[in-house]
């Protein structure tokens, strides 16, 4: 694993390493900690469905019962902590970041997934690149405008089809669903994916959030069916 390249550092034709810059070198140290090296898996059909889910056509709303309404003109998404630069974009300069497209497939913890969801919004790996975490870095907690917090191992944060969207089937994803923008890491539990987000927080120690505090499982696989916590 310790020499498996990053796969999106650019390579020349003539096969020289880009230029050391810090990036280059942060991402170098990502790819040595095997950090970019999860999310899509190539799974056949058949395993496509993890274990003790059923699939459903309509997609489910499920929160805290509280659905914040943030005006985009007061909406502000903060990125703080183990950065080298944090950020605190307001709502154009979010939407003005690198835009990307995925296809993604959803597992509830509650038993329902739903599959080919189109989504559209700025990669967790392409903000990785803006505010460029510390070596230090190797947890992130995501703070919600309702209250709610979840915790992520750095590497699954950067899986490569995470995105924090901003639109669902090409429509601005509805307050609901966690608008005006939420996390999405599709191969994890969807209690992971948090709605409303407020702030990316980099930390060096693990904190378990809301969920994790209260029984369910700190990972959250869905194939291993990681839905509750085997402590205490
Ligand atoms: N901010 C916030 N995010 C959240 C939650 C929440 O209560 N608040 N619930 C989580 C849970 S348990 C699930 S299953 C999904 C549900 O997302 P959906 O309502 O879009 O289906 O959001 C997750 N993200
Ligand atoms: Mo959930």
């Amino acid at each position: 694993m310790a020499d498996t390249p990053e796969p999106h550092l650019p390579v020349d034709e003539s096969g020289d390493l880009p230029p050391d810059s810090k990036l280059t070198r942060t991402k170098r140290a990502w790819a040595r900690a095997g950090k970019f090296l999860t999310g899509r898996v190539a799974r056949p059909e058949e395993d496509r469905l993890p274990p003790g889910q059923h699939l459903v056509r309509d997609w489910p709303v499920l929160d805290l019962g509280m659905q914040p309404r943030i005006a985009l003109d007061r909406w502000r998404l903060d990125v703080t902590g183990e950065v080298e630069h944090p950020v605190s974009w307001d709502w154009a300069t979010f939407r003005a970041q690198k835009q990307t497209r995925e296809t993604t497939d959803i597992h509830c913890v509650t038993t329902w997934s739903r599959y080919d969801n189109h989504w559209e919004g700025l990669a967790t790996r392409d903000l990785l690149d803006v505010v460029m975490p510390r070596e230090t870095a190797r947890f992130v907690l995501l703070h919600s405008y309702d209250g709610y917090i979840t915790n992520l191992a750095l590497e699954d944060f950067a899986a490569e089809d995470a995105l924090i969207v901003h639109s669902w089937e090409d429509k601005p994803l509805t307050i609901e669903h966690g608008g005006p923008a939420r996390l999405v890491v599709p191969h994890l539990y969807f209690w992971k994916s948090a709605k409303w987000l407020k702030k990316i927080e980099f930390v060096v120690a693990d904190k378990r959030g809301f969920w994790e505090e209260n029984g369910y499982h700190n990972h959250a696989d869905p194939w291993r069916e990681e839905r509750y916590s085997d402590e205490e």
